[in-house]
């Protein structure tokens, strides 16, 4: 597995992986709507936009594995996210199929589950609680991923990933935090790992305070180096600055919770 294709790659997390995956994916690819700044001359970068077919399928020509950070990233219109992140992502599993690509990381997020209280700690097989526009276009991914995984013989990866990140910058994300090369350890596993069918790992590093029981990874290999608690001083100094927050502070997903939030709180904090 060389020639890989990373979609994203001019965003936060895309931007992060450039430079770690090039030494593992000697062929990397490097993809995203609009060219990377500082593009190293040892970097190929191709244009496509995910809601143009023929551009994507052109990015897919000759590729092995795909790592698909591209899309929203956060919530967004039903317009920026049904263009960006549904349609998108299957112009995207839809060229990986025709092109043969054998194992596509499809970047999911803490947001497909966002809405189990912070009390609660969860699997990988959770019946999805989406908290926003944005994590239902994972939930939408994550199960687009099975269906090409099973009807088409595609291995995939589903990462749900919290925050990446050098550091996690305040409370929450001392829960969900990922460090670069920990997220590098769970692609190499997508991509790698014999006889991969279809899976779902949180991506998280060694965090104490996690949510998530993340047994599953362990079993497939995973090995994390990052303790987000290593972080707790400067975290908790920067959470002491924000604003506090009833929904926010009850819930994993955090403000993606709070956001738009017309639920009677105290009722539904009462059965969840
Ligand atoms: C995500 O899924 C987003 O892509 C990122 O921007 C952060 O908001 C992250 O979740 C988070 O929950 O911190």
């Amino acid at each position: 597995m060389q020639r890989v294709l990373m979609t994203g790659a001019a965003g936060g997390i895309g931007t992060h992986m450039r430079r770690l995956l090039k030494p593992v994916y000697s062929g990397l690819v490097l993809s995203d709507m609009k060219r990377p700044e500082n593009l190293g001359a040892d970097e190929t970068f191709v244009q496509a936009d995910l809601t143009k077919p023929a551009e994507i399928e052109a990015a897919c020509k000759g590729i092995e594995g795909i790592v698909h950070f591209g899309g929203y990233s956060v919530e967004g219109t039903w317009e920026q996210i049904l263009q960006a992140n549904i349609i998108g992502c299957y112009n995207l599993f839809e060229a990986a199929r025709k092109a043969g690509v054998k194992r596509v990381i499809f970047a999911s997020s803490n947001h497909a589950v966002g809405f189990y209280p912070r009390s609660t700690g969860i699997p990988t097989e959770v019946i999805p609680r989406p908290d926003s526009r944005y994590g239902v276009s994972k939930v939408f991914g994550e199960g687009l991923g099975a269906m090409y995984a099973y009807k088409h013989g595609i291995g995939v990866t589903s990462l749900r990933i919290g925050n990446l990140g050098t550091e996690p910058i305040d409370e929450r994300r001392l829960s969900i935090w990922l460090s670069p090369e920990d997220l590098v350890k769970l692609i190499r596993i997508g991509l790698e790992k014999p006889d991969l069918v279809y899976e779902v790992m949180y991506g998280v590093s060694d965090n104490a305070r996690s949510w998530y029981d993340n047994s599953h990874a362990t079993a497939l290999g995973y090995r994390p180096e990052g303790k987000g608690e290593d972080y707790k001083e400067a975290a908790m100094a920067a959470q002491a600055k924000l604003t506090r927050d009833p929904v926010s502070d009850f819930y994993q997903g955090g403000t993606f919770c709070a956001a738009e939030y017309s639920a009677d709180f105290p009722t539904m904090k009462s059965r969840s």
